[in-house]
């Protein structure tokens, strides 16, 4: 759980690093899973691979963690719906860059509130490309104005402009194997390219109030105007407390 202060820095930053790290077991699993993924389906793109739980339900088990779901409660509420998985695994000497943005941009939820914990699989150093965020960009509650980049050496595809980009003042989110940073959906955040001899694996999952409804008619309009995946179809799962919107489609557990 997060103290009172970690709360508040969550509320005045836009990001906060979990105080506990994942045990050996459950992170050794991740790894485990993930790996054998890749190994198996090369075909896949592991520097960003989105809907994971699609793929294979049984990531839903580690969406559903009570040492994460506690956290995310403190900073979103009790009633939390699941809507998005992906493993963004970034190989040694040439893993992608993640583009300044924000996840704002994308998502097709109104009212568009949700965190996003990042778990790290590996440790996430600046030398290897870690999360990097601008803390306090997300307290307007402004989407700032984005450009697509289409280029094959970043992963997604909304760039931040680069007006907006020279009054930021970045920070890295260093993490040890095991531990986790939750974000909010307005924060503006991005990653160096991995040109280090280590690989930067993680594993993240967003969560939105169960009281925001997931619009699916945005999401194909978002698909059309940013270019971007289409996730109308995704399954979205109540995993704490109770659904409040009479418009999210379910999935059941
Ligand atoms: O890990 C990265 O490189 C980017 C992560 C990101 O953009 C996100 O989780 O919202």
């Amino acid at each position: 759980m997060l103290t009172e202060e970690q709360v508040d820095s969550y509320i005045e930053n836009g990001q906060v690093t979990a105080p506990i790290k994942l045990n050996e077991e459950v992170i050794g699993a991740i790894q485990t899973k993930m790996e054998a993924l890749f190994e198996t389906r090369p075909d896949l793109t592991p520097d960003y691979l989105p809907a994971l739980i699609e793929m294979d339900r049984s990531w839903l088990e580690f969406a559903m963690l009570p040492e994460i779901l506690d956290i995310a409660e403190q900073l979103i509420g009790p009633d939390i719906i699941v809507w998005s998985s992906a493993l963004i695994c970034k190989s040694p000497s040439k893993g992608k860059s993640t583009p300044w943005h924000q996840d704002a941009q994308y998502w097709p939820i109104r009212p568009l509130e949700t965190t996003t914990v990042w778990i790290a699989v590996d440790r996430s150093t600046t030398e290897n490309g870690c999360l990097r965020v601008v803390p306090g960009s997300h307290k307007s509650r402004e989407i700032f104005s984005h450009s697509i980049n289409n280029s094959d050496r970043i992963v997604l595809n909304q760039e931040l402009d680069s007006e907006v980009q020279k009054q930021m003042v970045p920070k890295d989110v260093v993490l040890e194997r095991g531990m986790f940073s939750f974000h909010d959906a307005y924060m503006v955040h991005g990653a160096e390219p991995n040109h280090s001899l280590k690989r930067r694996a993680s594993l993240t999952f967003r969560y939105m109030p169960a009281s925001s409804h997931f619009d699916r008619d945005l999401a194909r309009k978002k698909t059309e105007e940013l270019q971007v995946g289409d996730v109308s179809k995704r399954q979205i799962f109540q995993v704490r407390g109770t659904d409040s919107h009479p418009d999210n489609q379910l999935s059941t557990l």
